[in-house]
């Protein structure tokens, strides 16, 4: 089934010049780019982002980071859009991610982990109309 979700450079890669290689890859997996933008988050925006992680230890520290410099967010469209991005990016944790994954060749820690993906169909609709109108994606 041809789905959309939604990925996003985080601000560590977006600081050490990776944003171009991560959308290299998006596209070299068969990702077709939907729409794409850069932003800057307020730590208030990082908070509605990531409500459902509100009570985790982390939360604080994952928003300070997620505000601290610019992300990109892209829309991707592709058949099991939503898995098979997930399985680009590798494990959460780019110790335990497999190798060739962007997590294990980009990222540096569990949360500066270089790119967030939506956990399911659903949770990308809801994050895709977080950051994009109907305007900014093209058909
Ligand atoms: P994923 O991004 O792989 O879906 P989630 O949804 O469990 O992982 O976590 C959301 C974000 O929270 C992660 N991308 C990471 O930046 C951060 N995070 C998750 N677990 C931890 C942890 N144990 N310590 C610090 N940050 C974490």
């Amino acid at each position: 089934m041809v789905e959309l979700t939604l990925g996003i450079v985080k601000p560590d890669a977006v600081a050490t010049g990776k944003t171009g290689e991560i959308l290299r890859r998006y596209e070299a997996a068969g990702f077709r780019i939907r729409a794409l933008k850069m932003v800057q988050l307020s730590k208030g925006d990082a908070q509605r982002f990531y409500a459902v992680h509100k009570e985790r230890p982390f939360f604080s520290s994952l928003t300070d980071f997620m505000s601290s410099g610019p992300c990109v967010p892209v829309c991707l469209e592709g058949k099991n859009a939503v898995p098979r991005l997930r399985e680009l990016m590798g494990a959460t944790d780019p110790a335990k991610a497999d190798e060739g994954t962007i997590r294990k060749d980009l990222a540096e820690s569990i949360e500066r982990n270089a790119v967030h993906g939506s956990d399911s169909p659903e949770n990308a609709r809801i994050e895709l109309a977080f950051f994009f109108s109907g305007l900014e994606t093209v058909s």
